[in-house]
């Protein structure tokens, strides 16, 4: 079996508890359950894991290669800001989708920019809490093209 890990970073533990205007009423474990949920539905084992600090991040997708066979990654506020996140991720060559709860392009300016962007296979954003089910299904579809390729 397949297996994913879903990782996510600074005050995204806060999820549901503050600004559900922005970022929906979905609370982490919420979410979390969603992915575990769908991860079973379609033969993916998945794995969660959140931080609000950069190196555990980083030590995070280290510790996933030989483990895991993608990432889903929300890196929160780290996105706009972190080459040492956008390093490890090349450093592992795991494929990571980069999703995030909020259309971030339709917001501030500096929300515009992401690190992530330039190793990850690609982003889903704006679509909720679904837009990590979204990004699991991009994930295995990817998945499935590099071993039939
Ligand atoms: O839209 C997203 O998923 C973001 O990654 C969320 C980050 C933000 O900095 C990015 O630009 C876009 C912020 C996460 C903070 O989450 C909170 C949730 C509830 C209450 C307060 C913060």
């Amino acid at each position: 079996m397949q297996k994913a890990l879903i990782l996510n970073g600074p005050n995204l533990n806060l999820l549901g508890t503050r600004q559900p205007e922005v970022y929906g009423s979905t609370t982490l474990k919420m979410v979390e359950d969603l992915c575990l949920n769908h991860g079973k539905s379609i033969g993916l084992e998945v794995a969660c894991f959140q931080s609000n600090h950069e190196g555990a991040l980083i030590d995070a997708i280290h510790a996933a290669k030989g483990v895991q066979d993608g990432i889903v990654l929300n890196a929160g506020a780290y996105t706009h800001t972190s080459i040492a996140l956008m390093d490890a991720i090349a450093s592992v060559e795991l494929p990571v989708v980069e999703v995030h709860l909020s259309n971030i392009h339709a917001r501030e300016e500096f929300r515009h920019t992401s690190y992530i962007a330039h190793v990850a296979v690609g982003q889903i954003c704006g679509f909720g809490a679904q837009g990590y089910v979204l990004a699991l299904d991009a994930l295995t579809a990817h998945l499935k093209d590099r071993v039939s390729e």
